[in-house]
């Protein structure tokens, strides 16, 4: 476990041993050692934070308090030459779910981070004034951010890496984390964002604009020469994957002439599942616009597809981005999305809710329910209720508190079609004709996101209609390697999950960086134990509020069917999905409730957590 001050912990490899915590009220910074147990069973990443958010956060407090840590956090591979892994995960209570929070970024601050001698950081307490924390190995300052706060999170990181030299790691907010919009993110290099249920709210709710981090030292390692070895085998063997031209070519935004055609497409605040104007903002719309490339650290299949967009400016655009500033709000015009998604990183928000909020207020205006008027695909009106957002004003007051809070104060049914669950907006997947990718997002860790159990490409070809075990199993294999392994590893998942790339060599790497054995058994069992940890901690948090239809996803899927392409009339049938849910309890070891038993907690190595909740 995590070590008191002056316990002794023996020296590891592959982790630094080591979390900086940076106390913002008191203005000062301690180191924090701890040792192998804590290690082996939490890995990094989402494991380390979701057991420090487990302990730290005193149940009940405000999101957008002092109080709230922020937790900056990397795994055991994150930083090595190895494929893919300039990667880190944010986390802290989520502002707009009121539960645990997370997201998953590239950026080279993870790999300062790991190199200035540290594994995480966890941020306590507030600033009264704007400030930014500079790491630079040992050397830790709170410094004045006065001349940085209210600028975009583009202009800030310049400006900061004009201080501080080029090569040091940024984690930025923009507007939106300073102004607390409910799912501001973090940003990092003009194009990686993370922490969607509203990280960058908590960062901003804490007057610090940035983290800078400069870190030179090298991360000790069990086995060096081995893992380099291996390193370069790696990138080699992603290099020979038959699918990545296409991959450098399209990135992402392969995916969204497939939903086209599978019927999945969000569109009008995802009433439909086919868009009319889906070619304009597919991959190969892309491909003839861009005009360069770019991606994490570490990574030898760039995915960052880069075009001009209608204002003459670089925009980075992945397929969520697109689908939900494209076909969920109804615009067809890839450079109009472009400049809405550029917006969207400057002022630091979240695309997946903002593009739902959007597609809601559309929806909203369209019946009558809104005194201003915001047309489907006008460019001008998402335009203006983007700027309002972030600054407040008009109606943008309500859709920066998300769709769930907008849905409770504007009525009139209108949660029924607030596309998220537990308050985090559903990615860009309509699951009208697809149950079991409908229980991955009820039952993610976070909220409806889609980087947990994205088993939609799975369940098209191995049958969507069906409502059987083979949905669950499949939803429970992904959300221990993805929302378990990878976000604790922290490494991306993209060279596996795109190419192909095998889990047989995560354990290798791991085996090379830390000396210990870790079988994929072993790190899905560490998937399991994050799992119901973090449902612990939603518990906790809801008490008496907590219950099954927190994993529901919205009405809409189940009442009301899309009009038009192949799936027209399709629906989630309510039983079949009350089947597939009580599945899912019962092999996760949870009661009807989803509530983990003790006894399930016990055998994860997390009877503490078992007595708060009261788990029988
Ligand atoms: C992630 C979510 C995603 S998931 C996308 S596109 W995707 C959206 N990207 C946004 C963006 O961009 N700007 C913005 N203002 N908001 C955005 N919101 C959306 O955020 C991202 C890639 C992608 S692109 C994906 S799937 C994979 N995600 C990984 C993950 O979660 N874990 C992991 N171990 N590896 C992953 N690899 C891939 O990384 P959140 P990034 Mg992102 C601009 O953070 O909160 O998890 O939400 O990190 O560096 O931009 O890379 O089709
Ligand atoms: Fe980043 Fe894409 Fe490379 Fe993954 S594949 S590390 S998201 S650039």
């Amino acid at each position: 476990m995590l070590a008191s001050r002056g316990e002794e912990v023996t020296v590891m490899k592959g982790w630094t041993g080591k979390i900086l915590r940076v106390d913002l009220s008191r203005e000062k910074s301690t180191v924090q050692e701890f040792g192998a147990d804590f290690a082996l069973k939490f890995l990094g990443g989402r494991g380390f934070a979701a057991r420090i958010l487990w302990d730290e956060t005193k149940p009940g407090i405000s999101p957008l308090s002092p109080e709230n840590p922020l937790v900056i956090a990397t795994g055991p591979l994150t930083g090595l030459p190895l494929p893919s892994s300039g990667k880190l995960v944010v986390a802290a209570k989520s502002p707009l779910t009121g539960g645990y929070g997370d997201g998953n970024m590239g950026s080279w601050a993870a790999v300062r981070l790991r190199k200035a001698g540290y594994d995480a950081m966890v941020i306590t307490g507030a600033a009264r004034e704007p400030k930014y924390i500079s790491v630079a190995d040992e050397s830790v300052e709170i410094r004045d951010a006065r001349d940085v706060w209210k600028t975009g999170s583009f202009e800030a990181e310049k400006r900061l890496k004009e201080k501080h030299g080029r090569s040091v790691g940024v984690l930025t907010i923009g507007q939106g984390g300073e102004n607390v919009v409910r799912y501001a993110t973090i940003l990092s290099q003009e194009g990686r964002s993370g922490g969607r249920p509203g990280i960058g709210a908590v960062m901003g709710s804490k007057k610090l604009k940035a983290v800078v981090i400069e870190g030179t030292k090298e991360i000790l390692l069990s086995d060096e020469k081995k893992l380099m070895e291996l390193g370069q085998e790696g990138y080699r063997h992603v290099l020979s994957k038959p699918n990545y031209d296409m991959w450098k070519r399209q990135g992402t935004l392969l995916v969204l002439e497939w939903c086209q055609a599978n019927c999945v497409l969000p569109t009008y605040n995802f009433r439909e599942a086919v868009f009319e104007e889906a070619a304009n903002i597919a991959g190969e719309a892309m491909e003839k616009l861009k005009v360069s490339q770019r991606g994490c650290p570490n990574c030898n299949m760039t995915c960052g597809n880069v075009i001009e967009d209608i204002e003459g400016h670089p925009s980075e655009l992945d397929y969520e981005n697109v689908a939900m500033l494209g076909s969920n709000i109804g615009l067809g015009d890839l450079r109009k999305v472009a400049y809405l998604n550029r917006m969207a990183d400057d002022y630091g928000l979240d695309t997946i809710s903002l593009g739902n909020t959007i597609g809601f207020m559309m929806e909203a205006s369209e019946k009558k329910l809104l005194k201003e008027r915001f047309e489907w695909g006008n460019y001008d009106d998402a335009k203006r209720l983007l700027e309002d957002t972030v600054r407040g004003e008009g109606a943008g007051k309500l859709a920066a508190k998300g769709t769930k809070a907008a849905a409770e104060e504007l009525g009139h049914d209108s949660s029924r079609w607030a596309m998220n669950v537990k308050g985090l907006e559903i990615s860009a997947y309509n699951c009208h004709s697809a149950p079991g990718m409908a229980l991955g997002f009820g039952t993610c860790s976070i909220g409806a996101h889609h980087k947990d159990a994205w088993v939609i490409s799975w369940e098209i070809n191995a049958g969507r209609e069906s409502y059987g075990p083979e949905k669950v199993a499949k939803v429970l294999e992904f959300q221990r390697i993805r929302g378990g392994g990878f976000e604790s590893l922290v490494t991306c998942r993209f060279p596996w999950i795109e190419l192909d790339f095998e889990l047989e060599w995560y354990p290798r790497f791991l085996e090379a960086a830390t000396g210990t054995r870790i079988t994929m058994d072993d790190i899905n069992t560490v998937g399991d134990r994050i799992y119901s940890l973090i449902r612990a901690y939603w518990v906790r948090e809801y008490g008496s509020k907590w219950s099954r239809a927190m994993d529901y996803p919205p009405a809409r899927w189940f009442r009301e069917a899309p009009t038009k392409g192949a799936q027209r009339g399709v629906m989630i049938n309510s039983q079949g999905y009350e089947r597939l849910l009580n599945e899912y309890y019962e092999r996760r070891g949870w009661d009807k409730n989803g509530i983990p038993h003790a006894a399930t907690l016990q055998k994860l190595g997390l009877g503490d957590v078992a007595k708060v909740i009261g788990s029988q």
